[in-house]
């Protein structure tokens, strides 16, 4: 299997209970490699950039304006097959659904505040990487 570039971010239920560690520290055992990583304040307006891919949806209001009430930490992860692999430490959009020892069953406070957002290809990997991070910054 190749070795992908995938963006996480850690949302900002996350940041606010102070959980970066304790999810980087689930990338890291599951052998993703952390090789960008920053700290940011989205803007309404970004974060409806960010996800307008769900603009049609109903939930999309409520959030964007979640992804932009405090801090996230955006990172590109990297690793064999890394898309799938953080897709699966990442758990089901709903924490009601997710796998025991994902993140979103051991973080999640909620289907809209689940913790963590994960590319779902790699077309949108690249994008999403983009959006957030310079070629300078991927530090392999
Ligand atoms: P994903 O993050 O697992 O890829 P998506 O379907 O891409 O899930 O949805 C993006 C984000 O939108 C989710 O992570 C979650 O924060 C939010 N979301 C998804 N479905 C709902 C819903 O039914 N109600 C409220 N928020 C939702
Ligand atoms: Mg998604």
């Amino acid at each position: 299997m190749a070795v992908e570039q995938t963006l996480s971010l850690n949302k900002p239920d996350a940041t606010r209970r102070i959980l970066v560690c304790a999810i980087c520290q689930v990338f890291e055992a599951a052998g993703l490699r952390i090789v960008a990583q920053k700290r940011l304040h989205l803007t309404l307006e970004q974060a409806k950039a960010f996800y307008a891919v769900h603009a049609s949806r109903p939930f999309y209001n409520d959030l964007c304006s979640y992804m932009a009430s405090g801090p996230i930490v955006a990172m590109v992860l990297q690793g064999e097959g890394a898309i799938a692999k953080n897709r699966d430490v990442m758990g089901a959009t709903n924490p009601a659904n997710a796998a025991e020892g994902t993140i979103r069953k051991l973080f999640a406070e909620s289907i809209e505040a689940n913790s963590v957002h994960g590319s779902d290809a790699p077309e949108t990997a690249v994008q999403e990487i983009a959006y957030f991070f310079s070629g300078l910054e991927l530090v392999g």
